[in-house]
C-alpha cells in the first residue's frame, strides 16, 4: 500500500527498498550536484554511452541567453546508442519494441537485433535515393512500427527528422514543410482508426501540391505500405514504395551509423506558441540523448525486467522522447498502439496492459477522465497486477482523476509521477521522483537534475528586475540553469528563440505556465499564461485557430479562448463577428467554420462553440481583452471587475455577450 500522509502519498516499503533513489536526502544531494557542478554530473552519466570520440567540454554557453552547447567536440549517434550498443551489451536477444496494432492480431514484436536490421535496411534504402546527412525529412506517419524504425534510420545516417501529427491537415504539414524546407518525405498508404481505414496519402499529395505552390518542389516521398490492398495513387517521377526498395538485393542488413558531432540536429519538433505560425524546435544529438535516458531510468525508475507502455502519440514529443528515445536508450521494452483507447471497447489499454504484462504506465490526464466515465467492468475485467507505477503528462492533473487512477489502475499500489515539462524541454522537467519522495495529487512535485524552476511575479515594464513570488504565491514559472535536453533553438528563427522565451523575465528561460511553490517546495502547475491552449493534451495556439476562421469571407473578427472541460481537460470557444452583408445563416457558417478549421489545422484544433458578437471587448488602443473573454467562455463572469471593464472603449459590450454566452449542452 502506499501511504498517505495528509496530502502526500509515499511509496511502499517494498518500492523504496528497490528504488534508483531510495530517500529526499540522497536526491537533493544528486540535485544539488547537478546545478553546483553540471560537468561533473552529466559527464559521469554520459561516460556510459558509445562516443566515437569523446567530448573536451561537458558545458559550453550562456543559460540566461539560450546559449547552450553540451558535450562540445564529441561524436556519437543516437540511433548506435539505442540499438547497436545495446546488442553490445548483450541485449541482442530482448524484446526492444511491442507493436500492437488496431486489428488484435496485427501484433508484432522486435528483438534488438531486429530492430536494428530493420532501421539498417530503411537506412539504406532512405540513402539509395539520395536522402543525405543534413537533410530535413518530414515523416507524416501514424502510429505504425514503421515510424519509430524510419525516425532511428533517420538518425543513424544524420538526416534530420520532423515528424507531423498524423491528424494534421494537408495545409498544416504544408506549413511546417515550408518552414522547415524539407524537399523529402516519409508517409504511408493508410491505417486504421476505430474500424476505419484512413487515407494518409491523399494529405500528403496534397500538402506537396501547396508546397509546390509556395514555391518548394517536394523532391521525394516515400510510401510505407501499413495496408494491405489499400491502392492508393502514386506519382512515378516523386513517389518511391519502400516495400519494394527493401526488397532489392543490394539492400543490405547493415548500415553504418554516421558519426554525428554532439550538436548536430536530430529532430524538429513543431509546437505551437502565442503567436501563428508554428515553432520548429530545433534538438540536437548528444544532450537530448543524455537527457532522456537519464530522465526515463530515474522518473520511471526503470529496471531492466520493465514493460514500459506510453500511450502518447510519437508526432509529439512525448512519444519521441518516452516511446522511442528514452526507453531504448535504456535497452527497455517499449510498447505501441496504432490506435484510440476505446476501439473495439473502451477497455483496450487495460487489455493490452494485461496482454503485454505492462509494469510502467504512462499516459495523459484527458485518457484517465474519459476512461473513468465508462463502466468499471471494463477495466475490473483484466488483470492489471504486473503494473508497479503510474504516469501522468500533458496538463495538470485535477485531483478527482489521479484518485481515481491510482485505485482503479494503481490499485492504490502503484505511485504516480505526474510529469511536467514541454515540447522545448526534450524531457521532463519537474516529476515526482518515485522512491524517492511522495506525490501529491495535483502537483508535479520537484525538478529534474539540472533543472533548476523559479515562479517569478510578472513585469509590467521592461525596467524592472525579476522578482521570486513568495511561498504559494501564484506567478510565472521560469527556468534559471541550462539542462542537456533543452531546444537550441527555433529553426530558422533565432531571433524568433531569443524573444520568445528570454525576453518576458530577462536572464530566465520563460516557460508560459503559471505555478506556484509550496512549503514543501512542491511545484503545483496552474496552467498556461500565454494564448496557448491544451485540447486533450495536444498543445495549440489560438491564433493560429484565429487565422482559420478569419480565412473565411463572412468573419472579420475572431478571438478564440480556452475553457475548462470535463473529459479535454480544456476546449475551444470563438467570438466571431460576422461581415454585415453575409446573407447566410448562423447555423450554416458555424458548420463553415468549423470545417475551415478542420482542413487548415486538423480536427483536433475545432472550437466546441462558436459565438456571434456585435462587438468585442476592446481596450482603448484597440486590443481585444481575452480575459474577459476567457471569463466569459468559463461561466465566471462574475468574475469579471470593474477594474477589467472600465478600460474598455465601449463597456456595454460584456453584459451583451455574457447574455448570448452558449452553455453547456
Ligand atoms: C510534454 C508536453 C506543454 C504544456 C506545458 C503545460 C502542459 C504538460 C503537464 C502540464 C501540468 C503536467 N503540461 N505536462 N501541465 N502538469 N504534468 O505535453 O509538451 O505539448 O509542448 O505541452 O503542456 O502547460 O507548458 P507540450
Amino acid at each position: 500500500m502506499t501511504e498517505k500522509r495528509d496530502d502526500l502519498y509515499l511509496p511502499s516499503r517494498e518500492f523504496v527498498e528497490q528504488a534508483h533513489i531510495q530517500s529526499r536526502a540522497e536526491y537533493e544531494r544528486m540535485w544539488k550536484q547537478s546545478i553546483e557542478d553540471p560537468d561533473t554530473f552529466w559527464g559521469y552519466i554520459a561516460k556510459d554511452f558509445h562516443w566515437f570520440k569523446p567530448w573536451t567540454q561537458v558545458y559550453r554557453g550562456e543559460p540566461e541567453i539560450g546559449d547552450n552547447e553540451w558535450f562540445v567536440g564529441g561524436k556519437t549517434n543516437i540511433c548506435y546508442n539505442c540499438l547497436d550498443a545495446q546488442i553490445e551489451k548483450g541485449r541482442g536477444d530482448k524484446v526492444a519494441l511491442l507493436f500492437q496494432g488496431e486489428p488484435e492480431a496485427d501484433c508484432k514484436r522486435f528483438t534488438y537485433n531486429d530492430l536494428l536490421k530493420h532501421v539498417c535496411r530503411f537506412a539504406n534504402a532512405l540513402k539509395k535515393n539520395g536522402v543525405k546527412k543534413g537533410d530535413r525529412i518530414v515523416l507524416y506517419l501514424p502510429m505504425i512500427w514503421q515510424l519509430p524504425v524510419v525516425m532511428l534510420a533517420c538518425a543513424r545516417i544524420g538526416a534530420v527528422h520532423t515528424v507531423v501529427f498524423g491528424g494534421f491537415s494537408a495545409e498544416a504539414l504544408a506549413d511546417r514543410m515550408l518552414a522547415c524546407g524539407a524537399k523529402k518525405m516519409v508517409t504511408t498508404n493508410g491505417y486504421w482508426r476505430s474500424g476505419q481505414k484512413i487515407n494518409a496519402k491523399a494529405n500528403a499529395d496534397k500538402a506537396c501540391m501547396l508546397c509546390a505552390n509556395a514555391g518548394l518542389t517536394i523532391d521525394d516521398v516515400f510510401v510505407v505500405d501499413r495496408m494491405v490492398d489499400f491502392e492508393v495513387p502514386y506519382i512515378t517521377y516523386r513517389d518511391t514504395a519502400l516495400s519494394k526498395e527493401l526488397m532489392l538485393d543490394e539492400i543490405s542488413d547493415y548500415c553504418p551509423a554516421e558519426k554525428m558531432d554532439a550538436e548536430d540536429p536530430l529532430f524538429i519538433m513543431y509546437t505551437s506558441g502565442s503567436t501563428g505560425s508554428p515553432k520548429g524546435t530545433l534538438h540536437t544529438t548528444a544532450g537530448y540523448m543524455v537527457y532522456t535516458y537519464t530522465t526515463f531510468k530515474y522518473i520511471f525508475d526503470y529496471k531492466e525486467d520493465d514493460i514500459f507502455f506510453c500511450t502518447a502519440d510519437i508526432g509529439w514529443i512525448t512519444g519521441h522522447s518516452y516511446i522511442v528515445y528514452g526507453p531504448l536508450l535504456n535497452g527497455a521494452t517499449t510498447v505501441m498502439y496504432e490506435s484510440v483507447p476505446t476501439y473495439p471497447e473502451p477497455d483496450r489499454f487495460w487489455h493490452i496492459i494485461d496482454k503485454f504484462k505492462v509494469t510502467i504506465f504512462y499516459t495523459a490526464p484527458t485518457v484517465i477522465r474519459a476512461l473513468m466515465n465508462q463502466d468499471i467492468q471494463w477495466i475490473e475485467k483484466h488483470d492489471l497486477s504486473t503494473l508497479r507505477l503510474l504516469g501522468s503528462v500533458g496538463e495538470p492533473i485535477n485531483p478527482e482523476a489521479w484518485h481515481w487512477y491510482s485505485h482503479y489502475v494503481g490499485h492504490d499500489r502503484c505511485p504516480i509521477v505526474d510529469t511536467w515539462w514541454q515540447t522545448e524541454a526534450g524531457g521532463v522537467l519537474i516529476s515526482t521522483i518515485p522512491g524517492a519522495f511522495g506525490s501529491k495529487p495535483g502537483s508535479a512535485a520537484l525538478p529534474f537534475f539540472g533543472v533548476k524552476p523559479v515562479v517569478l511575479r510578472s513585469r509590467t515594464s521592461g525596467d524592472e528586475p525579476a522578482v521570486e513570488a513568495d511561498v504559494n504565491e501564484k506567478g510565472e514559472l521560469c527556468l534559471a540553469s541550462a539542462w542537456p535536453g533543452i531546444m537550441r533553438t527555433l529553426y530558422g528563427e533565432p531571433e524568433r528563440h531569443q524573444n520568445g522565451y528570454y525576453t518576458q523575465q530577462p536572464g530566465y528561460f520563460f516557460t508560459g505556465d503559471g505555478a506556484y511553490k509550496d512549503v514543501d517546495g512542491y511545484f503545483w502547475i496552474t496552467g498556461r499564461i500565454d494564448d496557448v491552449v491544451n485540447i486533450s493534451g495536444h498543445r495549440l495556439g489560438t491564433v493560429e485557430i484565429e487565422d482559420a476562421l478569419l480565412s473565411h469571407p463572412a468573419i472579420v473578427e475572431a478571438a478564440v479562448v480556452g475553457y475548462p472541460h470535463k473529459v479535454k481537460g480544456e476546449d475551444l470557444y470563438a467570438f466571431v463577428i460576422l461581415d454585415k452583408n453575409s446573407k447566410e445563416s448562423e447555423e450554416d457558417i458555424r458548420k463553415e467554420l468549423k470545417a475551415v478549421v478542420r482542413s487548415d489545422i486538423g480536427p483536433i484544433a475545432v472550437p466546441g462553440k462558436i459565438q456571434f458578437v456585435r462587438e468585442m471587448p476592446k481596450n482603448r488602443s484597440g486590443k481585444v481583452v481575452r480575459r474577459i473573454l476567457r471569463k466569459i467562455a468559463s461561466n465566471e463572469i462574475d468574475e469579471i471587475s470593474d477594474s477589467m471593464i472600465n478600460i474598455l472603449a465601449e463597456p456595454g459590450v460584456v453584459d451583451e455577450i455574457a447574455q448570448n454566452r452558449i452553455g453547456d449542452k
